[in-house]
């Protein structure tokens, strides 16, 4: 109710501000024809799509910041608590088409484009994705910036501007290939640089003790500095002009000492030096689960995370004399644990700089930072080895140390001398290394930790987490996941939108996803089943045009489209998948001739990164296009059964799949999966899902009922046992005889794929692909069957 009536009055507000930018078509135009001339300094009387594109992004942009600046003016003035989201990872896609939706000008846009020769669609096709992250957690900080837009929430987001996002997957002979990303290199209409919002932030050096006023203080007299840079994005909310802030750092070298150094006599060395501080913000890590104690990694969550603090603490003090307001106008979101020595940077400011004592300090930093945990496995928790940590922030690491010797003195008098449950709980980890653990940190600092899903903080609870859950029951709790549907529907699908607010007779759906419900009472109707199997063949057609255009491989329309999309895991098991593609090609290869009639055509469409270094990830990519190479060319399978592997997956080929998606696959061994998101998207446009019983999909099996979807496989609670009593199961000859296939080189490569059969087989298969197997070929032929009912109109 606070929420509502807050932004009713933020409505209200903006209300007022009539911007100066007009929107119809006609003053579009002349604004994209002022930066065709101006900004982007080419004739208007001839300019390419990609020059277009910049010209009406920056028409755009103008808009945006127009907005930005009406929404800032208006906070400053309320002083509301602002919520600060820290990540180190977004994935945000192109802008050029969700800026335009979510300003509700998408159609004058494409009037003004028309009238100058130019399609919108096709413009939206030049702009790069930014693709700032690895997977889940990068996409769902980018839906999250979305809501909180859209939400009218006071929120900024931090973060990081690598100058090279992901890597490329390029494919060559079926082999995965990393290359750079090389996203700004023809530049960034949707940013705006700072070049005056700067903050030094500084490295390794020493901590000395020094006498203030009688007092004997910590000072730390770092030895490096380098200088972040600001760049802000604004972000606008649907339906409001709330629109909020993605500042992103960039390292640049610091102005600091440089006439010292100078003056050393080296000047080339000097200046190739300082121009190394570039490198913190240049790439991406691309580990979508484990961490290496890098020290790079360390300097940019370090980086980041102090000019992030520095930023806020200043617009805290602009308005505020003291610390005793902050933790009721500021909320610290960590975006799991990569952020945590934000923490500890506040701490060490409040002590050591703002001479705040240190209880107060404690109590201060507690009650302004949560975090959310996006992990399922203690194996998965981020460490840092402490002599690194101590050698890049040595007072930083003197603070751990007193926080967790106070924590330790805690617990002792809770739990007495229990050395096992006291060492387990330490935020340092003792042994041949010694480790900081980050997530026993966070936890240890933060009133909340969040889990993704409810399932998750199950797992928290009885594994992850256990012993902190006993301790502190009130700060454990969960949000499950969301996507948000401006992106994942009106952007990427509008025609299935326009069906959508035609039958619903609104679109305030658009906002509250929740009223989509209303479409239930026309689910038997007719005309509307027909139309929106239209809406679906469209874009099945598209996606099929793309198909042929990456890979060469016609597919009918006609045919089942059946997707697993995401990062290339043991886990997400993209190898059951395979198998059960391949046990579908033999039934085929074996059946009679006149039987094949009854088999239902499928395109199996399989895309995913996986991390450079993952060596079996890699060989599920290769055995993917081995499996193709054979299917797809055998004139006894033909239609009935085609793969294609889309490469380069990231969010604007997401964008492409999902819409022409009839099924989708989500196979997760139990357990594994905090949350997952994709599902959301591929239901939000009316796909069905294939799925195991884990993560936010139990979730989704309560709303929408078992009947609605195809559950398979081991339960979160059978796993455990299973795995105990793998070595004595046997597996399903079905799935012996797909991993025979395989083995004995039947898609070649026989010794390749040797060790990717080992991993199931032999007593191995820690994710239970040959416990799951039948279960799955059941879950697959029950879709087969809904799939031709909905063709012959009964669904
Ligand atoms: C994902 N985690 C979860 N981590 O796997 C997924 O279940 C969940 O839906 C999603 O978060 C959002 O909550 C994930 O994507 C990473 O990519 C990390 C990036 C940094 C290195 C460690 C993994």
């Amino acid at each position: 109710a606070r929420r509502s009536g807050f932004a009713g009055r933020a409505e209200r507000m903006f209300g007022l501000m009539d911007g100066f930018l007009k929107n119809d078509p006609w003053s579009l135009q002349k604004d994209v024809l002022h930066h065709v001339e101006y900004t982007v300094a080419r004739s208007r009387f001839s300019f390419d799509d990609f020059e277009a594109y910049l010209a009406l992004s920056y028409a755009i942009r103008d808009r945006l910041i127009e907005r930005w600046h009406d929404t800032q003016v208006y906070f400053k003035r309320k002083d509301p608590k602002r919520l600060y989201f820290l990540s180190l990872e977004f994935l945000m896609g192109r802008s050029l088409s969700n800026s335009a939706v979510n300003l509700g000008i998408k159609d004058q846009c494409s009037d003004a484009l028309n009238q100058l020769g130019f399609e919108f669609e096709q413009l939206v096709e030049q702009e790069g994705d930014a693709a700032l992250g690895n997977g889940g957690l990068a996409r769902l900080s980018a839906c999250q910036m979305d809501s909180l837009a859209t939400l009218d929430f006071p929120a900024w987001g931090y973060g990081l501007r690598y100058q090279f996002g992901l890597f490329r997957q390029v494919i060559l002979d079926g082999f995965q290939h990393e290359q750079p990303d090389y996203w700004l290199n023809f530049g960034n209409p949707w940013e705006i640089e700072r070049i005056h919002v700067s903050y030094a932030v500084k490295f390794y050096g020493a901590v000395e003790e020094v006498l203030l006023n009688g007092v004997n203080c910590k000072v730390w007299i770092p030895g490096e500095t380098v200088e972040a840079v600001a760049y802000d994005n604004p972000i606008p909310g649907y339906g409001t002009k709330n629109t909020i802030n993605l500042r992103l750092w960039a390292a640049k070298p610091s102005g600091e000492g440089d006439m010292e150094s100078y003056n050393t006599g080296d000047y080339i060395n000097a200046v190739v030096n300082r121009q190394r501080a570039e490198t913190i913000s240049s790439v991406l890590y691309p580990d979508d689960r484990s961490y290496q104690g890098k020290e790079l990694r360390l300097k940019q969550q370090y980086f980041f995370v102090s000019a992030s603090v520095q930023d806020i603490m200043r617009r805290y003090t602009d308005s505020h004399s003291n610390f005793d307001e902050f933790s009721n106008k500021v909320a610290l979101q960590l975006n799991d644990t990569h952020p945590s020595l934000a923490i500890i940077e506040v701490m060490r400011i409040l002590v050591d700089e703002e001479n705040i004592e240190w209880n107060r300090a404690w109590s201060i930093v507690c009650d302004s930072f949560s975090f959310t945990t996006h992990t399922v496995s203690s194996e998965g928790l981020e460490k840092i080895p402490a002599d690194l940590l101590g050698s890049l922030l040595p007072r930083h690491l003197e603070i751990i140390n007193e926080i967790n010797f106070l924590f330790m003195e805690e617990l002792k008098k809770k739990l007495g001398l229990n050395y096992s449950q006291l060492s387990q709980m330490s935020i340092v980890e003792e042994g041949a290394v010694k480790n900081i653990r980050m997530a026993n940190l966070s936890i240890v600092c933060c009133h909340a930790v969040n889990g993704v899903s409810r399932v998750h903080l199950e797992l928290l609870k009885k594994r992850v987490f256990k012993d902190f859950c006993k301790l502190w029951p009130q700060k454990f709790q969960y949000k499950t996941n969301g996507a948000t549907q401006r992106r994942w529907m009106l952007v990427s699908n509008p025609n299935l939108c326009s069906l959508i607010s035609e039958w619903l007779g609104t679109k305030a759906w658009i906002r509250d996803v929740d009223l989509m419900i209303g479409l239930k009472e026309f689910a038997s109707n007719t005309d509307m089943q027909h139309e929106w199997r239209m809406v679906k063949r469209v874009n099945k057609m598209r996606l099929a045009e793309y198909i042929e255009a990456i890979s060469g491989v016609k597919v009918s329309v006609d045919a089942m489209f059946d997707v697993q999309i995401k990062r290339i895991h043991e886990y997400k098991r993209q190898l059951l998948n395979l198998f059960g593609i391949i046990h579908r090609y033999d039934c085929i290869k074996n059946m009679e001739k006149s039987d094949r009639m009854k088999v239902v055509p499928r395109v199996c469409i399989v895309g995913g990164k996986a991390a450079p270094g993952y060596e079996i990830a890699k060989k599920i990519i290769k055995l993917c296009h081995a499996v193709a190479e054979t299917i797809n060319n055998d004139p006894d399978v033909g239609d009935l059964l085609k793969l294609v592997f889309i490469p380069d997956y990231n969010v604007s080929v997401a964008e492409l799949v999902i819409p022409g998606s009839d099924l989708s696959q989500h196979l997760s061994t139990a357990g594994h999966e905090a949350s997952g998101t994709g599902s959301m998207k591929f239901l939000m446009n009316g796909c069905l899902l294939l799925a195991t019983s884990d993560g936010s999909t139990i979730e989704i099996i309560e709303e929408i009922g078992n009947d609605n979807m195809f559950v398979f496989g081991a339960k979160v609670d059978e796993v455990p046992a299973l795995r105990e009593m793998k070595s004595s199961l046997k597996a399903p000859l079905q799935f012996a005889r797909v991993v025979r296939m395989v083995r004995d080189g039947y898609f070649g490569h026989k010794d390749y794929f040797e060790s990717l059969c080992n991993t199931v087989e032999n007593g191995g298969d820690f994710y239970l692909l040959g416990n799951d197997f039948m279960s799955y070929l059941e879950a697959q032929a029950a879709a087969d069957k809904t799939f031709v009912d909905q063709e012959n109109g009964h669904a």
